[in-house]
């Protein structure tokens, strides 16, 4: 395993930045499959950090499908090494929160009703004037904001944007509107100082700039959204298949 200085000044918890590490040990082949960890205490002196923090990040690659442990003897590398947010499926962010043992959090930054821009109108194939509810929400690990998401969904859909407090999709599962399919691009960009002050960050720092129209099943569009996601915390993983 490379060496590593972790900080306590990152907004990322020591144990996120840990766990990052040794992500990256794994899916690039540096540590193979089957191999065992060093023990816990090892691993702790190591990179300067408590055993309580070691645990911590070896349980959430663990939620994250990389490692198991073997009662007795210790942390194993697993040999089917697929984590982080596959990009082929439709997943919600409570669902992936809750996929790698994170609690999911949101802050609302602001939430209202207004008419689609003719932008969104086209998105979201609206006729000009029609009303949409905005979401703005800051989404939350364990505490640490990830991502900041626009979601723009028009009115017949979620007539009230205060009806709900958690997972958007499940309420729209349980309005009789669930998401069926996405389009998502993804671009990189540098946080403007807005976006980096809520989510933590230096101004300028890297993010994935990720749009989503989100569709259902007849196919007519049912939200919109625009979100920045911290490039230090999060990576899409895709899976590429023979065609
Ligand atoms: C994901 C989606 C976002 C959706 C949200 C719903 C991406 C890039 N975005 O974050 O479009 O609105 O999930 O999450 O994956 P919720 O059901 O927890 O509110």
């Amino acid at each position: 395993i490379e060496p590593i200085e972790l900080s306590q000044d990152l907004p990322l918890p020591l144990y996120l930045q840990l766990a990052k590490h040794l992500r990256n040990q794994i899916t690039s082949g540096k540590l193979a499959e089957y191999d065992a960890l060093p023990g816990e205490r090892e691993l702790a002196d190591r990179f300067g950090v408590s055993r309580v923090t070691v645990r911590k990040a070896l349980s959430s690659l663990t939620a994250e499908g990389l490692l198991n442990k073997r009662q007795g003897s210790g942390w194993f590398i697993n040999s089917s090494t697929h984590v982080e947010q596959r990009l082929s499926a439709l997943t919600s962010f409570s669902e992936d929160m809750a996929s790698r043992g994170l609690q999911s959090g949101t802050v609302w930054l602001d939430r209202s009703i207004s008419r689609a821009t003719p932008e969104e109108a086209l998105l979201l194939n609206l006729r000009p004037g029609d009303q949409v509810a905005r979401l703005n929400r800051l989404r939350l690990a364990d505490k640490t904001p990830l991502a900041i998401e626009l979601s723009v969904v028009p009115t017949k859909y979620l007539p009230d944007p205060f009806g709900f407090e958690g997972s958007l999709y499940q309420h729209l599962r349980n309005l009789g509107h669930p998401p069926h399919r996405a389009l998502q691009r993804l671009s990189a960009v540098r946080l403007i100082p807005d976006l980096a002050r809520q989510l933590e960050l230096p101004e300028g720092a890297p993010a994935l700039y990720i749009e989503r129209r989100t569709f259902l099943e007849d196919g007519a569009p049912l939200e919109f959204v625009a979100s920045h996601y911290r490039g230090d915390a999060y990576d899409f993983v895709v899976e590429l298949n023979l065609t």
